[in-house]
């Protein structure tokens, strides 16, 4: 069944004009990319907008949200007096079910535990008319590309891994909960123009290589930042090669090179996954526009002409990457990696692969890895490593039982983990991981901060495909090459694995009993959302307070932070999960993983009212008691990661004004405008050293806080000296009005009639 199809036909309907005007306006061939934005614009353009510059309004089709981003954005929501969600949106609980036993037992714990936030998902989507995915259904991005995603599309979803879709040919970009909570409001919504960065692919992946390792090559080519507000548009024979689910995880890992999205031209592939997942009928319609779907040719033939940048990639003389440790752009092609442990001194010793997630749980990854569990059982291997599968779909995990891939599985030690995030996202409850024993672990997923997986910051974990991670977890070695090295069997002899074979879609067709949908109720007003006041889960918002109209002054140095400071350091995952729908709790782990740059430790720093050294949260927490406000100092890529806006709630609720660092991650500063806090940027990157432990900061030049106008800040050192460094913003006109109004959120209650 397709849902929405009425909508994709209007879409469709509109787009042969809206194109055609961009053209005209543009008056040169477009990219995908640009077709697509132009066709979702929320007015028609009266000019070109200019990438990288300009603000432009778009109208989105969809909204998708998962269960720990969702509590915050529909607590947002249900403030601003709608009666139901403007444009489809959908809510999938996937994040909080705990990886520790086997599926089957791990997800009725999870319902179990998690009964108050899922009873409230699920009630305010049948209040509000949202489609509500079940624990156990799958992960967002699997769901979404399996039921929602469509050729030509534009969807905004609160995790930072939406761009999955972008496999289905959409513009899907990950957003903060504020943002979802505008688009569902049927408000427009805002977003820089794009840059755009072509990947031309030629050739034809073969052997071991796959989509994955394509994506792990452009992260180490542009790095954790190289894609920061820019649009990769993949294109070329060997895009077309490539599965639409082997797209879909392109997408999905765009997120950690720091991407607004990535996306691909309609073709063949994502037909037959249209056909495949039973919507004969969206296929059908986007064929009548086919060529609207895609960039121009003249486009493709001359790219440097069209993108910002263009990088190529011949997918022919590709070789499997293992990226890692600790960030996901180290990128090690497999050849390589014996020299590049040793030299680093990463453990070589293998404790656990890991299949799965929303990145690569693809039937066609899953039947590649079976094929290699089956190799190893036909050729008498042991499997040295523990080894686990988290399908992404109920749908996915039906089919592979069916099959038989799950019993193949079960045949080499490995143990299915529900359908969901798990040990991705820190829910996983690891034996021993409390020791913080030094260990190595490689899976499929797409990030490997530290801590990320198990809590362990000394867990060294690498990222490759499926295919390299089960052949590696058979080995229970880091520096396994397959490609080329033989192991011992169980009769002693030498054996060889042949390169993974498998089948893009299945031969029978997917299958499922129950996927895991709850569609809402047809009239939600006489549905009732209960918060309780003494929950530990759930609390309601209260509306953040308005600018004080004058500059900010003696303002205390909360943290320098040094180096990589992801979301995950700012506001954890894992065990931190359970307190995402209730703020002044999540708070209490706010910036608890960054290291403070004046004593190398973590959740340590000096409280200026009494010298002494406390946890980042009490220590905020003590200031705010004295009314006093604060200033975070962080370093490059600031934010980088998820999606999750509690990293710039946290810092709001508990009186932090200011947050000022090289460079920040899109998504974590787009959340911090809408909070109504101020984010800006060293004008002089250098001046980051001046920041001294005991400075009391001021900002100024509030009173007249304009757009492409620098800000003055002011450090008081402990010396009695002082000196003025300059900061700039990227606020527009719109942006210091949410400053001004206390957030976004305030603005659209105004507008409404609530506040
Ligand atoms: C992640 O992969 O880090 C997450 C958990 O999916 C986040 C969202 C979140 O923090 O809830 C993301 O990527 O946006
Ligand atoms: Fe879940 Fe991991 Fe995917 Fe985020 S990246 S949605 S945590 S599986």
């Amino acid at each position: 069944m397709a849902f929405d199809l009425d909508l994709i036909k209007k879409v469709y309907a509109e787009m042969p004009a809206k194109i055609e005007a961009a053209r005209k306006l543009l008056n040169r061939p477009l990219t995908l990319t640009e077709k697509i934005l132009y066709a979702h614009l929320d007015k028609a353009a009266d000019r070109a907008f200019v990438r990288g510059e300009d603000y432009v309004d778009f109208r989105p089709d969809r909204v998708a949200m998962q269960d720990a981003t969702a509590q915050m954005a529909l607590l947002q929501f249900m403030t601003c007096g709608r009666d139901k969600v403007a444009v489809p949106s959908t809510v999938h609980c996937d994040h909080l079910i705990q990886a520790k036993v086997e599926a089957g037992t791990d997800l009725q714990v999870a319902v179990d535990t998690n009964k108050e936030v899922y009873d409230f998902l699920s009630s305010v989507s049948d209040r509000y008319g949202l489609g509500f995915w079940k624990a156990g259904a799958g992960i967002i991005h699997q769901v979404v590309l399996e039921n929602y995603a469509f050729p030509g599309g534009m969807m905004i979803g609160t995790d930072s891994h939406t761009p999955n879709a972008g496999g289905l040919g959409m513009i899907a970009i990950g957003v903060g909960g504020a943002d979802a909570c505008d688009v569902m409001a049927g408000l427009a919504w805002e977003l820089k123009m794009p840059k755009l960065i072509g990947v031309k692919l030629t050739g034809k992946l073969n052997g071991w290589a796959t989509p994955k390792d394509i994506i792990l090559w452009v992260a180490g080519k542009l790095t954790v930042k190289g894609g920061t507000g820019a649009v990769v548009e993949y294109f070329g024979e060997g895009a077309t090669s490539i599965s639409c689910t082997g797209k879909g995880t392109i997408g999905n890992m765009g997120a950690e090179i720091g991407a607004t999205t990535s996306t691909f031209g309609y073709d063949e592939s994502m037909e037959r996954y249209l056909r495949a997942t039973n919507r004969a009928a969206i296929a059908d319609a986007a064929n009548t526009v086919k060529e609207h779907l895609t960039g121009d040719a003249e486009v493709y033939a001359h790219p440097e002409m069209y993108f910002d940048q263009v990088i190529e990639l011949d997918l022919s003389t590709l070789e499997p990457y293992i990226n890692g440790p600790f960030s996901p752009d180290l990128a090690t092609p497999i050849s390589k990696m014996k020299e590049a442990a040793a030299a680093n001194g990463w453990p070589t010793n293998l404790e656990v692969g890991l299949i799965g997630s929303c990145t690569n749980s693809s039937y066609e990854d899953i039947s590649r890895a079976a094929n290699l569990a089956e190799q190893a059982i036909a050729k008498n291997l042991k499997t040295k490593a523990k080894y686990t599968i988290t399908p992404g779909s109920e749908l996915v995990r039906f089919t592979i039982e069916r099959d038989g891939f799950i019993n193949t599985f079960e045949k080499i030690g490995g143990t299915v983990f529900a359908n969901a995030c798990g040990p991705c996202i820190g829910m996983w409850a690891r034996e021993g991981a409390e020791k913080k024993e030094k260990n190595t672990i490689i899976h499929s997923f797409n990030r490997n901060f530290a801590a990320r997986q198990d809590g362990n910051p000394n867990t060294y974990a690498f990222v490759g495909s499926p295919e390299i991670v089960t052949a590696l977890a058979i080995a229970g070695d880091l520096t396994f090459n397959p490609l080329t090295d033989t192991l011992t069997n169980e009769n002693g002899e030498q054996v060889k694995l042949d390169p993974p074979t498998g089948w893009e879609l299945p031969i029978k067709g997917f299958a499922v009993e129950d996927a895991g949908y709850q569609a809402p109720a047809e009239d939600g007003s006489h549905v009732t959302v209960v918060v309780s006041p003494t929950s530990a889960r759930l609390q309601l918002l209260a509306p953040f307070t308005p600018w004080e109209g004058t500059d900010l002054k003696g303002l205390k140095l909360l943290i320098k932070a040094k180096g990589k400071c992801t979301t995950d350091h700012i506001s954890m995952a894992g065990p931190w999960l359970k307190f995402r729908g209730h703020l002044d709790n999540i708070s209490n782990n706010m910036l608890i993983g960054a290291t403070n740059f004046f004593n190398e430790k973590t959740n340590t720093v000096k409280n200026q009212l009494t010298g002494e050294y406390g946890e980042v949260p009490a220590v905020q927490r003590a200031y705010k008691a004295a009314g006093i406000g604060s200033i975070v100092v962080g370093d490059e890529n600031y934010g980088e990661g998820s999606s999750r806006e509690h990293a710039a709630m946290e810092p709001r609720h508990l009186g932090v004004r200011v947050v000022l660092v090289k460079s920040f991650a899109r998504i974590h500063e787009t959340n911090l405008k809408k909070q109504g806090m101020l984010g800006l940027t060293f004008a002089d990157k250098a001046d980051y050293d001046k920041i001294q432990e005991d400075d009391v900061i001021d900002v100024l030049g509030l009173t007249t806080f304009a757009p492409d106008t620098q800000l003055t800040i002011v450090l008081h050192h402990a010396d009695g000296t002082s000196e003025e460094i300059k900061a700039n913003h990227t606020y527009n006109a719109q942006q210091i009005e949410w400053f001004k109004a206390g957030s976004a959120l305030n603005i659209i209650r105004k507008e409404f009639g609530v506040a």
